[in-house]
């Protein structure tokens, strides 16, 4: 390894830089004519998903020197070092072994000389015998009654990936139970999802892998005071109405839930790649074991494919190195990930988190300064709704925004035309992105010429366009992997470390500081900067 990390002591860095140069006048309507086979050419298939990614500011040079320099970066050997248990999380002296979640059952993966692998599937076959008790009507509440309601309690990655498999599973989900998710220390979350409950048909799942965090902790104990308050306090009805999911056996015994009843999981999952761990036990109460070993293939496949695929033919690695193409060239600080289906409509909020706190750094891994743009902002809305909100910027506005468009060939919900019409508009904006609409094509439809300027469309912002069969479980998976595997690539060539999340931990110090301040009778002598001050005295004075 070299000593510095920083993706510019790479050869292939400066000659990106030149090639950027030369690339930034190029047009992809240049580029396409001139290349009439790029659309077949500059495309990529593996595990069910097709990547069209011909619609980039790319041409095979740009595509070389890309893999050129995730090979510089040693891209390969990363990936075997986090496949096979290496401390690569280096600042939390941690594994990264999210894969190891979906190892085949039989097989190795040795963490500190154990091999995890039989570990997972104790934990993965402990939830599908609890989920389907819970599904079957066997698992009976505090009174007798079987369970109606799951109630999820979690925050960030105990949260964002449950609640955006429910979602994107909810058509092979048991539509007679009710999946609620609270995560926010704002007292409506939970109050707005107990509303309608009713307590003798609910069960909690506390979801924490360190069962200390202040908001799921809050809302646990809310959530648990509300159930005694409905069966005279009687403490033994927790037992029956509360499950944990956890690394912390201790703070889980001490909150009252029997450890019989907790999911563990293990130090070298992250939070935020923890969806497909006992973190996902609502996902999988939700859809049921099968739907979610069939998740787990999916998210295995993509893990294969990464690890023993060609950089060139390499899914992760062509999106990846696309992004860091766009980030670190040409100054784009956004991705939009839009997906043509209503049931990923939390997908890009679950990415926001996976990609932003997985390269929302600043030094690598040495602790050196980057002196380059490293992780975008991910963001997005499901198609055809964003077309009518936000897509005139992409289309008009001055940014470049390379999108990640993602459809299906068969609908979950095939009615009518409404396929169709949905799938022409994702083709049709990858189209229009590409190749805009010139002046002369304007004027040609017989515009004034004062309107000429305001309808042209300038073309030339990049897109990828991922197509699979259908929105099954496995294909959810893979979809998943693919944007962890993503998240990897980038971190690797920009030398930073994406497993670990300092960048969370001073809010929550300087909150504790404050909670005290806020609630304390007599008035508090602060000692903040004179802003936070100000402020700090208005708001007593306004709450009283
Ligand atoms: C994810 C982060 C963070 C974490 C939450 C919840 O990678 O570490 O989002 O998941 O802070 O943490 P607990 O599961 O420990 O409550």
């Amino acid at each position: 390894m070299p000593t510095s990390l920083l993706a510019t002591s790479r050869p292939a860095w400066s000659l990106l830089q030149a090639h950027a140069a030369a690339m930034k006048p190029a047009h992809l309507r240049d580029l396409f004519s001139k290349d009439g086979s790029r659309g077949e050419r500059m495309t990529a298939e593996a595990c069910g998903l097709f990547l069209d990614y011909s619609k980039n500011r790319a041409t095979d040079e740009t595509m070389r020197l890309l893999f050129e320099l995730a090979g510089q970066a040693g891209l390969k050997g990363r990936i075997e070092a986090m496949f096979t248990g290496e401390k690569i999380n280096v600042t939390e002296n941690r594994a990264v072994l999210h894969t190891a979640l979906r190892a085949p059952r039989g097989s190795t993966v040795m963490v500190d000389g154990r091999n995890v692998v039989p570990d997972v599937w104790e934990v993965l076959d402990k939830m599908a015998a609890f989920a389907d008790r819970v599904r079957s009507g066997a698992w009976k509440g505090h009174t007798g009654k079987r369970i109606r309601n799951v109630v999820n309690i979690g925050i960030g990655g105990s949260d964002l990936g449950p609640v955006m498999a429910y979602e994107a599973l909810r058509s092979f989900s048991d539509r007679g139970l009710r999946m609620v998710f609270v995560s926010n220390v704002d007292a409506t979350d939970a109050a707005e999802a107990l509303r309608d409950l009713d307590p003798a048909e609910t069960l909690f799942l506390v979801c924490s892998k360190t069962f200390t965090t202040l908001e799921t902790m809050t809302n646990a104990q809310t959530c648990r005071d509300w159930l005694l308050r409905a069966f005279n306090n009687d403490a033994s009805s927790v037992a029956k109405h509360f499950v944990a999911v956890s690394t912390n056996a201790e703070k889980v015994k001490e909150f009252g839930i029997d450890t019989a009843n907790m999911f563990g999981f293990w130090d070298w999952v992250g939070g935020r790649y923890s969806m497909d761990s006992a973190i996902g036990l609502s996902t999988m109460i939700a859809a049921g074991p099968a739907a979610f070993t069939e998740m787990l293939e999916g998210f295995r496949v993509m893990d294969e494919h990464f690890r023993t695929a060609p950089l060139e033919k390499n899914l992760p690695v062509i999106m990846g190195m696309l992004s860091v193409w766009y980030a670190s060239f040409f100054g784009a600080e956004t991705v939009a990930v839009l997906p043509y289906d209503q049931y990923l409509k939390r997908f890009p909020a679950y990415l926001q988190q996976l990609t932003m706190e997985s390269n929302g750094k600043r030094v690598t891994l040495g602790g050196e300064p980057v002196t380059y743009q490293t992780g975008p902002v991910y963001w997005g809305e499901p198609g055809t709704n964003g077309q009518h909100s936000f897509y005139q910027l992409i289309h008009q506005g001055t940014k470049l925004i390379p999108c990640d468009f993602i459809g299906f060939a068969r609908s979950l919900n095939p009615i009518g035309r409404h396929h169709d019409m949905l799938m022409a508009n994702v083709f049709a904006q990858t189209e229009a992105l590409a190749f805009g609409k010139t002046p002369e094509e304007v004027r040609k439809e017989g515009v004034p010429e004062a309107l000429v300027a305001h309808k042209v469309f300038e073309g030339n912002r990049p897109s990828n366009l991922i197509l699979a069969e259908r929105l099954s479980p496995r294909v959810l998976g893979t979809l998943v992997a693919l944007y962890e595997h993503i998240v990897f690539a980038q971190g690797v060539v920009w030398g930073i470390g994406s497993f670990d999340q300092w960048g969370v931990e001073l809010g929550k110090v300087l909150a504790n500081r404050i909670i005290p301040e806020l609630e304390s009778k007599a008035e508090p002598a602060l000692g903040h900067d004179s802003s936070t001050n100000n402020v700090i005295r208005r708001y007593r004075k306004m709450k009283a």
